[in-house]
């Protein structure tokens, strides 16, 4: 993919509220917490508000510590991602992106292994696949996305987008009932 047709569509992502977010930051996830509101303070626990909490913890061993989440048709859920590895972001990124139901995965995948401009998160091709997704967490950051479990019942991937993750096993479901 051409390389401006991301840009342009990073561009078309910023909020229109006009906040200097980073272009990083124009991510469903972004969109997610509210627009490009700031990312919670690290270790605050969410609001009891913010939807059923979920920790999901990630090290080098790229494995998710939860690879099977439940959820009623449209629960708020507040996701917290945690990185404890060690290695550099940019050998071992790791993320959570919650897909659509019947998202093909592999083509997901090809598409986001090329979306180096914004973190192998695939906005650009695949936004409409992408029910949240969290920022790439390098070791010791964490990242919080509140959102509603979708209405139909089924079983949504999530993953790591980072190229190959998927592979080794960061991968789950949130089967939503
Ligand atoms: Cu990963």
């Amino acid at each position: 993919m051409p390389r401006y047709l991301a840009l342009i569509a990073l561009l078309l992502a910023v909020p229109a509220s006009g906040c200097s977010t980073p272009a990083a930051d124009s991510s469903p996830a972004a969109e997610a917490r509210g627009g490009g509101a700031p990312a919670a303070p690290l270790a605050t626990a969410p609001a009891a508000n913010d939807g059923r909490a979920v920790e999901i913890t990630v090290t080098d061993a790229m494995k998710f510590s939860v690879a099977e989440i439940a959820a009623k048709r449209g629960e708020k859920l507040t996701v917290t991602l945690v990185n404890v590895g060690t290695t550099p972001k940019f050998s071992m990124g790791h993320n959570w992106v919650l897909l659509t139901l019947g998202t093909d995965v592999p083509q997901f995948l090809a598409a986001a292994a090329e979306a180096v401009t914004t973190e192998y998160v695939p906005t650009a091709t695949h936004k409409d696949h992408i029910v949240v997704a969290t920022k790439l967490l390098g070791p010791k950051e964490r990242d919080v996305v509140t959102f509603a479990a979708p209405d139909a019942p089924g079983r949504y991937d999530f993953l790591c987008s980072f190229p190959g993750h998927y592979q080794v096993g960061m991968r789950g479901v949130l089967i939503v009932e």
